[in-house]
This record gives structure tokens, sequence and C-alpha cells, in this order.
């Protein structure tokens, strides 16, 4: 077996059929936090995206189609098992390539990804083993049953900010429900991905069953998994401009789509609130991981009478983040992932300028006396004193940046809340239980927290409204995109 560090780090490569395949093209893998670069990436051409859509139509029809739902779930908790072995090696692969804090690696990222594998294996049992599979609606003359099967071959597409713990969201439910899955990690974070190939062997999945091509989207292994007509469906998350062009891309196959994309989610803030609890909630629904969660709050409503120290207590907060080297246990802030990510949430930053904001604190590069120099870090910046209308407003910057405004009646804060193009989450910070009820159910969005961010129930859906997504995850809700049902009417 490769040892992760020692080989795969330094070249990583595509993995089909079981097995690692090299390739003509690499690419650079940097890390984030000094720029330097931690391995040669092979770039997987047309024919290996071809390659490994045959190879998981060949697992699907084979060994991996006779295994039972039970066996298929005990396969799965043997993925966790495996990823629980590596533990530390993919907390460090993970950390080198995105830059995260070694802290929020080794407390959400990996154990999530466990997580992700366990809930879905106990899922398909429970659910498989009394309902999911049948469906029998009591008819007068006739016998129906519904017999639910995999969608097929499944390529998934995922983003750099999360990168194991939001492939692993996708790649348990689809093996969960017997499907074969090609995966397509962002072109930033290529490392977790491959070292879950080698958990699968471990856990005994037949060769095929998880494919891995590297690359990057238009004209790139994106766009040649998204176009190939073997491929029978796609989960993406990502940019919603990148679900666009995926939308038109899939339209000559035909494929089935599940999004999960952008966001410029809002937070609001009632004066009757705990102040220190939504100050610790905000302080990370603001900066974790750097701003670069999808569900982060760009947009903080504020009700006047707490509003000036509200904004001193963010602040403190703000100045009070540790911009540390990514493997030290004291940081609590890490770059951003690219130089041209970097390049993008500065603009905004003088954008924000422009736009008549006020800086409260940040607003630029934090300055060290060692290689961070080189390394994609920002400041954590918070303004005020945009109008709604401004592009700061209503874009969304993937940073750790937010805008606080005022608000002086429930209305208002709902009416500028769900004055966006997006619909991802929004949180609510209140001790008024109605109040809560009452706003969370105005929220134009696909989950709305109350007195909490990113508290996170496994069986419960999980998506966007409009820019923000199409479809939803999570539970019941991912068995039924991965699987299909078949109808069976039998005239008695
Ligand atoms: P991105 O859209 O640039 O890239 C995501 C993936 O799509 C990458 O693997 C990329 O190579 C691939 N890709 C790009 N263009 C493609 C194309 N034309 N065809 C096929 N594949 C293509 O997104 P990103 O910059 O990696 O991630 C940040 C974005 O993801 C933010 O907008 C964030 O809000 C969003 N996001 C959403 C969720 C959610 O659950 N809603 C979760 C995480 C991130
Ligand atoms: O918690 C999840 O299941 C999930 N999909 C989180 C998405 C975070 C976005 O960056």
């Amino acid at each position: 077996m490769p040892s992760f560090l020692g080989d795969l780090v330094k070249r990583i490569q595509n993995y089909i059929d079981g097995r690692f395949v090299g390739g003509r093209r690499e690419f650079a893998d940097l890390n984030p936090a000094d720029g330097t670069v931690i391995a040669q990436v092979t770039e997987a051409c047309e024919a290996h995206v071809d390659e490994a859509v045959h190879a998981a139509r060949r697992a699907l029809l084979g060994e991996w189609a006779q295994i039972g739902i039970r066996e298929r779930a005990s396969r799965l908790h043997r993925v966790a098992d495996a990823i629980e072995k590596r533990f530390d090696c993919f907390v460090q692969a993970e950390v080198a390539d995105t830059g995260k804090p070694i802290s929020l690696a080794s407390k959400l990222d990996i154990p999530r990804a466990v997580a992700n594998f366990r809930v879905f294996a106990d899922l398909v049992k429970i659910s498989g083993l009394e309902s999911f599979q049948t469906e029998t609606p009591d008819g007068a003359n006739a016998l129906n049953y519904a017999v639910r099967k995999p969608l097929g071959v499944v390529g998934v597409i995922t983003p750099w900010n999360l990168p194991l713990l939001l492939l692993t969201w996708k790649v348990a439910p689809a093996l969960a429900c017997g499907n074969t899955v090609v995966v397509k990690p962002s072109e930033e974070t290529p490392a977790t991905a491959t070292l879950l190939a080698e958990a699968m062997q471990d856990a005994g999945l037949p060769n095929g069953v998880y494919n891995v091509v590297h690359g990057f989207g238009p004209g790139s292994t994106g766009e040649f998994l998204t176009q190939h007509p073997g491929v029978d469906a796609i989960t993406f998350t990502g940019e919603s401009r990148t679900g666009a062009a995926i939308m038109k891309s899939v339209a000559a196959t035909v494929k089935p789509v599940s999004f999960e994309l952008g966001g410029k989610n809002a937070a609001i803030v009632f004066a009757d609130c705990n102040f220190d609890e939504a100050l610790s909630g905000l302080s990370d629904a603001v900066f974790l991981n750097t701003g670069q969660v999808c569900l982060c709050c760009e947009r903080v409503y504020v009700e006047r009478k707490i509003f000036s120290s509200f904004v001193e207590g963010l602040k403190r907060k703000a100045e009070s983040l540790n911009p540390g080297w990514p493997n030290h246990e004291q940081t609590d802030l890490g770059p951003l992932i690219s130089a041209q990510h970097r390049d993008k949430v500065l603009s905004y930053y003088r954008l924000a300028q422009e736009e008549g904001a006020h800086l409260i604190t940040g607003g630029g590069i934090p300055k060290f006396s060692d290689n961070r120099n080189h390394g994609f870090y920002v400041q954590p910046t918070i303004y005020t004193g945009l109008p709604e209308s401004a592009r700061c407003i209503k874009e969304e910057i993937f940073g750790p940046v937010c805008h606080i405004a005022a608000f002086d009646s429930e209305e208002e804060a709902i009416a500028m809340a769900n004055d966006t193009k997006y619909g991802l989450a929004a949180s609510i910070w209140t001790s008024n239980l109605k109040r809560g009820h009452r706003v969370a159910q105005q929220m134009k969005v696909g989950i709305t927290w109350v007195n909490c961010w990113f508290l996170r129930d496994l069986r419960t859906p999980f998506g966007g409204a409009g820019l923000s997504g199409i479809g939803r995850e999570g539970g019941m809700h991912s068995l039924n995109f991965y699987s299909e049902p078949n109808n069976i009417c039998i005239r008695l």
C-alpha cells in the first residue's frame, strides 16, 4: 500500500478500476500557507475519463450489483473504519491542501467524512429493509409495488473548501444506493479524494466502484465527465455560475442533477438575544474556514438598540483571530485557497471602499516575518454603512468578511435578509421562541438556524433555493436522489 505522505502527496494520480494511473500532463498542487508546491497532480485526459466511466459501468453490473443492502452497508462502515485508521494522514493531507487550521480539519472535516459513511450506511439499511425498496399503495384491483434501483454511474464534482466532507457527503449515499461513482475533486484539493481510494480498497469495495479523475472544469476533466453519455447523473457542489454551465452541458444527454451552489447568507440578531452566544455564533458564521463555507453569513442585520455594541464585539472577535501556520494547534484563521481567490476577495475589499463602506477592521493582508508572506492570507474584515443595493451586499465574496447593518423592525429585517437571488441559509438570534419560529418560516432559504449556525443533523434536507441550488440532499432526500423507483403494477 503506498504511504500517502511518502508517495501520493508528491505525485497524485488518477484512480481508475482499482489502480493508480499516471499520465503525461501534470499540474502543481500548492500549499496556500506559503505558496510552495506540495505535489504534482496527473490531469486526466478525455481517454482517462472514458476509461473511468467504463470501469464504473462494469462494476455496476458486476459483483457490486449482487451485494445486498446489508453487505453494502457493512462495507461502507468499513470505509469509515479505514478513514479512522488513517485519521492523521487525512488531516495532514487536508491541512496541506487547503491551509485550514489543523484544529478544524480534525474536529470538522475528517470526522464528518467518517459520519457521512456511517449515517448513510445505517439509513439505507434501516429504510431499505423496511420500506425504501418497495412502495405498496392499497390498490382496489391491482397490486402496485415500486422497486428502487441505483441511478447507475454517478459523476461527482466537488469544490475545495471542505474537500473530503463535501465529496463523501455525495459518494456515501450514492454508493449506499448501489451506484458506482467517478469523482472529480477540485483541482485545488486533489489529495484526500485520492487517499480515500486506499480506504475503499481496504474496505473491500470491488474495483471500479470508486474512481477518481483529476483536472479542471471547462475543456478539461469536469466537462469530459458532464458530457460523457455513459454518466447517468451529476451531483455537483460549487459556484452558481458553474452549476449553470454544467446544466447546459448535461442537457444533451438529459442527466438528472443535484446542485449545491453559492450563497449570500444573512444573519438576523435581535436585541433580546443572548448577546455573548450570538457574538460567538456569528464569529464562527463569518470567519470559520476563513469565511470559505457556503453557509457563512456575509450579511449581518442587527437590531438598532444593540448595533454599536454588537459591531464593537464582533470587531474584537475578528481582531483576536490568529492567522497562524495551519499546522499549529493555536491557529484559528488559515489563508484563502489560492492567489487567484485572494485577488478576488481583495478586489471586493477595494470595491467596498469605493461603494462607500465604513471599514470597522481589516481590509488588507496581514504582515508576517516568515514565509506566510508568500501564502494567501487576508485580514478578517468588517464593514458597515453600505446601501443594500451595493455589489458587496449582493454578490458572494467567499472570504472572512461581513457587512453589518442596523434594522428597526422584524419586517424590515426579514425583507432585507430575503432581498437576494441566493437562498441557501439564514441564522436568527433571539430569546423569543415565537419570534424565532415566525421569522424562520419566512426565510426564503433551504435551512434556517435559530440561535446556532452550521449545527447539522445529516438526516435533514440540505440544499438551496434560487441561485443556491437544485434539489435537496441529506437523509432520505439523498437516497431518493441516488435511486430511481420502477413501479410494477399487477392486475388482480
Ligand atoms: P467552482 O464552481 O469553481 O468549482 C467546483 C468544481 O467544479 C471544481 O471541481 C471545478 O473543477 C469544477 N468545474 C468548474 N467548472 C466546471 C465545468 N464547466 N464543468 C464541470 N466541472 C467544472 O467552485 P469552487 O470555487 O471550487 O467552490 C466555491 C463555491 O462553491 C462557492 O460559490 C461556494 O458557495 C460553493 N459551495 C456551495 C456549497 C453548498 O452546499 N451549497 C458547498 C460548498 C461550496
Ligand atoms: O454539512 C453539509 O452536509 C454540507 N453540505 C455543508 C456545506 C458547506 C458548504 O461549504
